[in-house]
């Protein structure tokens, strides 16, 4: 396979550097973005200074994005996959109790950032006839639970977009995928939901096996490795240790 140039947004950890590494180790050149510059620059120590861009980027900054599309050195320019994995869940709190902010920011994060990045990179794509957009989903796009008000209906943006970007994309040659995990261990994604309370942090993995960022970035791997004809629409991986819970009824005292 020719070198591929992979740009992957929240990088500096879980999920991001996996598929960072993941992709590295086929030689592709990767853009690395996050918020967290000095973590970028470890990606870059440990891949090499030809395999990685290490670029800050906040994805709520839409002029950022645009910015740093614009300027992407020449080796680094034509993007073959967008993957779009930067995002956040943040509270488990029932929607009367929940923090506004902390709902804007997942929104902002999950849906507006990902929306900008996709438009700064598809025109390129477009033109060239090829490119491949992968968002990072979740089943709480499709499944909801208490306490997953809008990272739920973040996820479900997510999916939502994917399939209508596919509509626009009709005919251009450039493909999109909505990979949709389920309970992933080994990232910061909890901590950061429970605002780094390492005991509630850990629980949802306790005792148990979850899915890998490693399960993940090979995922999106393989859907980026298909032959041009194929599309692989949506990816909904779960742990074998996970599935869907009955339909809850609540009962009043007799
Ligand atoms: P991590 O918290 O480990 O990684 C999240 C990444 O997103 C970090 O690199 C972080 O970088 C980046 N990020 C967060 N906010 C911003 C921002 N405003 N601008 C740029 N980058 C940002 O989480 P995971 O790897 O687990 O999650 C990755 C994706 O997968 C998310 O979209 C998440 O919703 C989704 N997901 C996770 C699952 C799980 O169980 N872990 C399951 C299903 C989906 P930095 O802080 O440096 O900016
Ligand atoms: C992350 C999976 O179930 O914690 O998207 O919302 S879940």
């Amino acid at each position: 396979m020719e070198q591929r140039t992979i740009f992957i947004t929240g990088a500096s950890a879980g999920f991001g550097a996996a598929i960072a590494r993941r992709f590295a180790a086929e030689g592709a050149r990767i853009v690395a973005t996050a918020r967290r510059a000095d973590r970028l620059d470890g990606l870059r120590r440990e891949l090499g200074d030809d395999a990685v861009l290490p670029v800050a980027l906040d994805v709520r900054d839409r002029a950022a994005i645009e910015r740093v599309v614009a300027e992407l050195p020449p080796a680094f320019a034509e993007v073959d996959v967008l993957v779009n994995n930067a995002g956040l869940a943040l509270g488990l709190e029932p929607a009367y109790e929940a923090d506004p902010g902390e709902w804007q920011q997942m929104l902002d994060t999950n849906c507006a950032g990902l929306m900008h990045c996709t438009r700064a990179l598809l025109p390129g794509m477009v033109e060239r006839g090829a490119g491949h957009v992968v968002n990072m989903g979740s089943i709480a796009g499709s499944y909801p639970y208490p306490g997953g008000n809008v990272y739920g209906a973040t996820k479900a943006f997510v999916q939502q977009f994917s399939r209508n970007l596919r509509a626009d994309l009709h005919g251009t040659g450039v493909r999109v995928t909505c990979v949709e995990p389920g309970l992933v261990g080994g990232t910061e994604f909890s901590s950061v939901r429970f605002g780094g309370d390492d005991e509630r942090a850990e629980a949802p993995y306790a005792n148990t096996e979850p899915l890998t960022p490693e399960d993940v970035a090979e995922t999106v791997h393989w859907v980026a490795s298909q032959p041009p004809r194929v599309n692989v629409n949506s990816v909904e991986l779960m742990p074998v240790v996970q599935a869907w819970g009955p339909m809850r009824i609540h009962r009043t005292e007799p």
